[in-house]
């Protein structure tokens, strides 16, 4: 097992609906390390950068519009297994779909409007972390309560 980090965003609608407190809540609850946090505005170079591989799909232009509509709140998340730990906190992309207990399924009801992103890959999240993160701003850190988070064979 291996300790990973992912890039997380609490996205505009989560922002404009008051989720933030939430949504950090959700993560430290879990166990996970948060190891840098800000507030920004996407922009719609930034957007394409993220979104890389939809900018050519037909939906790209919409999302672009509302992932620059407000501030999102971007964050490095760490520990064992974090991309897919997060992945499955959060839920399937369409909260419709998304199961109860989700993160998506607790809290919305929309495809587009899914409040957060987290990274799908190891590999997504080291490029990912690169666009919103400079080195200088992550904070990786001793938990002083690790070893009652995990055994230390699960690390
Ligand atoms: P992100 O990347 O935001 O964490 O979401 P997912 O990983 O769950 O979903 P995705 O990459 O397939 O889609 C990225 C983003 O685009 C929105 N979207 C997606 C949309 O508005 N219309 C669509 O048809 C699809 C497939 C939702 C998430």
């Amino acid at each position: 097992m291996s300790c990973e980090r992912t890039l997380i965003l609490v996205k505009p609608d989560g922002v404009q609906r008051k989720l933030i407190g939430t949504i950090v809540s959700r993560i430290e609850n879990k166990g996970l390390n948060l190891i840098a946090m800000k507030m920004l505005n996407v922009t719609a170079e930034l957007s394409k950068q993220h979104y890389a591989e939809h900018v050519e799909k037909p939906f790209y232009s919409d999302l672009e519009e509302f992932i620059t509509s407000a501030p999102v709140v971007a964050m490095v998340v760490e520990g064992p297994e974090a991309v897919s730990v997060m992945r499955t906190l959060i839920g399937a992309t369409n909260g419709r779909a998304a199961a109860p207990g989700t993160i998506r399924g607790d809290y919305g009801s929309s495809r587009q409007m899914n409040m957060i992103h987290g990274s799908d890959s190891v590999e997504s999240a080291a490029r990912e972390i690169n666009i919103y993160f400079q080195a200088d701003e992550i904070c990786s850190f001793n938990v002083a309560l690790g070893s009652w988070l995990c055994a230390a064979d699960e690390l």
